[in-house]
C-alpha cells in the first residue's frame, strides 16, 4: 500500500519525459493510463475501509501507516476544532497592499483567506498574454492533467504552443500545478508577507487552464498565495471544520481531497454536505488569494486563465503561529 501511496504523491510531480509526439494525443487522452486503472481495487477498497471509521481514528490510522505525519494529524484535529468553534467570516474582504505585520495580525495568526489586491501590479508577470505564452516560452515543455478527482486523474507532457492549441479546440486538459520553469521565473517575485524565519517556501507553481477547468475540491497542508494573472477564476472555500461534511481522502501527507464536489453538488450520495458552508470568491488578474493551510477549495477557471502560486510551510507545526491561530 505503501508504494501505491507514494505513486500517488508523485502523480502530483510533473513527469516531463513523456512528451506528446503528435496532435492526435491532444484530441483525447486515450492513450495515457490513468492512475485510477493502475491503482484499482486496492485503493478504492483503502478508501472504503477507512470510509468506515470516524475522522480521528482516520487520521491516527494514516498517521501510523506513514501517510501522513504524526504532526500533521494532530494539526489538523487542532485546526477543525479551532474553527467549529470560530463563526466563519462572512465574506473573504479584499484588501490593498498591508504591511507583513499587518497581515500577519489580520489574516495569518488566524488562518482567514483574504484577496489582496494590487500587490503584483509591477510583477513582469502581470504582462503575460496568451500570445506572449506562446512566443517567448511556446516550447517550454510541461505536464498536464485530466480528470476530477485525484484518483481519477490521467498525466501527459506537452509544450505551452501545444497545450494552448488544445485548449483552442475545446479539450479538457489542465496545465496544472508544475513548478515554474526557470525562463519564467523572473517575471515573478514573491508575495512579501509572510516572514521566512518561520515558514519555508515550496516553490512557484505554475496554472494554464480553459474554460471550465479547475481543481477539484481538495485542501493543502501548506499556506498558500494564488495570483491570477489571466483571466477570471471562481474559488468555492470551506473552513477546516467542513471536514466531516466533505467525504474526504487523504491523497498524500500534503494533500486531501474529497469525494464531493462543490460545483456540482450531489446530496443524495454526499447528503452530509448539505451542512458545510461555503465562502465564494472571483478572482480577476492582480488579485492575490491567501488560502490558509487547511482551507478546502474548489477551483473553476472562467475562459483562458493563467496564474501562479507560492505553497509556504511552517517550519513545524509548534511554530507559535498554530496556538496563535487557536488562541485568536
Ligand atoms: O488554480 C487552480 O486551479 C488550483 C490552485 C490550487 O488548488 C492550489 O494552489 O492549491
Amino acid at each position: 500500500m505503501q508504494i501505491i501511496l507514494q505513486r500517488k504523491a508523485q502523480s502530483e510531480i510533473p513527469q516531463l519525459g513523456a512528451k506528446v509526439k503528435d496532435n492526435k494525443m491532444l484530441s483525447g487522452m486515450g492513450s495515457i493510463i490513468p492512475d485510477s486503472v493502475v491503482n484499482k481495487g486496492i485503493w478504492s477498497s483503502l478508501v472504503v475501509g477507512l470510509g468506515a471509521l470516524g475522522l480521528r481514528q482516520r487520521r491516527l490510522l494514516l498517521a501510523r501507516l506513514g501517510v501522513i505525519g504524526p504532526h500533521d494529524a494532530e494539526f489538523l484535529a487542532d485546526l477543525e476544532s479551532v474553527w467549529s468553534h470560530r463563526a466563519m467570516p462572512d465574506e473573504i474582504s479584499r484588501v490593498g497592499p498591508l504591511s507583513q505585520d499587518e497581515f500577519h495580525v489580520r489574516f495569518a495568526r488566524c488562518g482567514v483567506p483574504v484577496v489582496l489586491t494590487g500587490v503584483a501590479r509591477d510583477w513582469p508577470v502581470m504582462s503575460w498574454t496568451s500570445s506572449f505564452l506562446r512566443e517567448r516560452y511556446g516550447s517550454v515543455l510541461l505536464r498536464v492533467r485530466k480528470g476530477g478527482d485525484y484518483d481519477k486523474m490521467a498525466y501527459a507532457s506537452m509544450t505551452i504552443t501545444e497545450y494552448l492549441q488544445g485548449v483552442e479546440r475545446g479539450e479538457d486538459f489542465y496545465m496544472a500545478n508544475n513548478p515554474v520553469p526557470s525562463p519564467m521565473r523572473a517575471d515573478i517575485a514573491f508575495p512579501p508577507y509572510l516572514d521566512s524565519a518561520r515558514y519555508y517556501f515550496e516553490g512557484t507553481r505554475l496554472w494554464i487552464g480553459g474554460d471550465n477547468s479547475g481543481a477539484h475540491l481538495h485542501r493543502d497542508l501548506t499556506d498558500n498565495f494564488l495570483l491570477t494573472v489571466l483571466g477570471r477564476k471562481k474559488i468555492l472555500l470551506a473552513s477546516p471544520s467542513q471536514t466531516a461534511a466533505l467525504y474526504t481522502w487523504e491523497v498524500h501527507s500534503e494533500l486531501t481531497s474529497c469525494k464531493f464536489s462543490a460545483l456540482a453538488p450531489d446530496y443524495v450520495r454526499f447528503p452530509k454536505a448539505r451542512k458545510a458552508r461555503w465562502l465564494t470568491v472571483e478572482l480577476v488578474p492582480g488579485d492575490l488569494l491567501y488560502i490558509p493551510c487547511g482551507w478546502y477549495h474548489q477551483v473553476s477557471n472562467q475562459g483562458l486563465v493563467c496564474s501562479v502560486n507560492f505553497f509556504l510551510r511552517s517550519s513545524c507545526a509548534e511554530l507559535p503561529r498554530w496556538h496563535d491561530r487557536k488562541g485568536t
